[in-house]
């Protein structure tokens, strides 16, 4: 007989072990924290796609030298890791650089590098290469929701569109050609900003591919819906224009967060007379998050088929957030933001936009890392509610962009010398 030890003397807490220890009755019972059901969680997820890009990156990377025991490392950095390395896209996904391709992914990341609508401080047409550069150093995994991002949806980014930084009206007939074309092709697009002028043109452009209503959740400090400032539509007018379209109800606007000294009275004029509805960041402090995501879902969604979510990195405090065009204190703390933004997420969502990150006011990548968090906390959020792809239905007016005149058969491969690209 082989010697057991003695397990009345562990000093393990752990659940497993508790049914070997009847003195265990005095310490707390963890099957009730999430940390111990997230640790249960984790070996019902898949990994066949981790398995798939492992072997995709020694084909596309070549295998490693001879010294390195994982096999699984190519010579030449390809997908995931190292999260310092790489040419980064959005998360590391696929940069669907053909972008007709779009629609074989759930989701689209697309930049909007324009900062011509800014009021104050410039930058952000620097803010989808920020998101970009500091989203490497996430995995796709998240402990406590127990989901894989990329085991459990597929993900691509699309890059940037082309903007015109002279012209606001071109950019926005650009912006709202591009998320038409990815909105159009069935998969949901996630607008990186750019200041907040481009959420009239990303919501025309999803409007214009449905005949059914869009509630839009806002989350900022500001109101953002004055008609006009300076003499142009700018990042303080979205709201007035977007709710001017046939299918986006003013009354479906939900603007949460707003305060402080730099709401203008014009735009709260419009938000009377329209009758938006503001929450304000003493509101939510009030009712707590559970409650003002309830009465914010609650409107968004009175009558409508699908919601879109703005959310403005100002939003948050700005002492967690210096990298932005108008930074105003008193904002959500960002536990708070990441909540709220989850829990609209989680019933389903035709589309988002993140503005306002301004990476050459940024300190250490923190704004931009926060603008990171909160869209693949929204992914998260979604695919944990299986609401992913939910908007797909209602995409009842696709629209069709003619490609260019270019055939690689007839006319080889871009930037090769003719003989090889033959
Ligand atoms: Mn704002």
């Amino acid at each position: 007989m082989s010697w057991m030890p003695p397990t009345r003397h562990r000093r393990s807490h752990h659940p497993a072990d508790q049914r070997h220890d009847e003195r265990r009755f005095h310490h707390p019972d963890l099957t009730k924290l999430g940390g111990w059901k997230s640790m249960q969680a984790e070996a019902d997820i898949p990994d066949a796609e981790w398995e798939k890009e492992k072997a995709w990156a020694l084909r596309m990377g070549l295998t490693a030298a001879d010294s390195i025991e994982d096999r699984s490392i190519p010579t030449f950095a390809r997908g995931e890791l190292p999260h310092y390395a790489g040419i980064n896209t959005f998360l590391k996904a696929p940069y669907t650089e053909d972008v007709t391709e779009v629609g074989n992914y759930d989701a689209t990341v697309l930049g909007a590098p324009f900062d011509g609508g800014t009021t104050y401080r410039p930058g952000t047409r620097f803010g989808p290469q920020g998101l970009r550069k500091i989203s490497a150093l996430y995995t796709p995994y998240n402990y406590e929701l127990g989901i894989d991002l990329r085991e459990q949806m597929s993900l691509c980014d699309a890059g940037d569109i082309f903007t015109i930084p002279a012209n606001i009206e071109k950019t926005f007939d650009q912006i709202s050609r591009a998320v038409s074309h990815v909105f159009s092709s069935g998969s949901m697009p996630i607008i990186i900003g750019g200041d907040h002028s481009i959420g009239f043109p990303c919501v025309r452009g999803i409007a214009r591919c449905t005949s059914k209503k869009i509630g839009i959740v806002h989350f900022d400090r500001h109101a953002d819906i004055q008609e006009k400032d300076l003499d142009e539509r700018m990042h303080t007018t979205p709201w007035f224009h977007s709710t001017n379209l046939p299918n986006v109800p003013a009354k479906n606007l939900v603007q949460v967060g707003i305060g402080g000294w730099q709401v203008p009275r014009e735009a709260v004029k419009v938000a009377r007379e329209r009758e938006t509805n503001i929450i304000t960041m003493a509101d939510m402090e009030r009712m707590g998050v559970d409650k003002t995501a309830e009465m914010a879902l609650e409107m968004a969604w009175d009558g409508v088929d699908m919601v879109y979510i703005s959310f403005d990195i100002d939003s948050i405090d700005c002492g967690f957030v210096p990298g932005t065009g108008w930074p105003e204190p008193g904002g959500f703390l960002p536990r708070e933001a990441l909540a709220l933004a989850s829990k609209v997420a989680a019933e389903g969502i035709c589309g988002m936009e993140l503005v306002e990150v301004s990476p050459p006011y940024d300190t250490s990548d923190i704004t931009a890392l926060m603008g990171t968090r909160v869209i693949v906390d929204v992914l998260g959020a979604m695919v944990s509610a299986g609401k992913m792809g939910a908007h797909k239905p209602h995409i009842d007016k696709p629209v069709s962009l003619p490609m260019g005149d270019y055939d690689p058969a007839r006319d080889g491969r871009r930037w090769t010398t003719p003989a090889k690209g033959a």
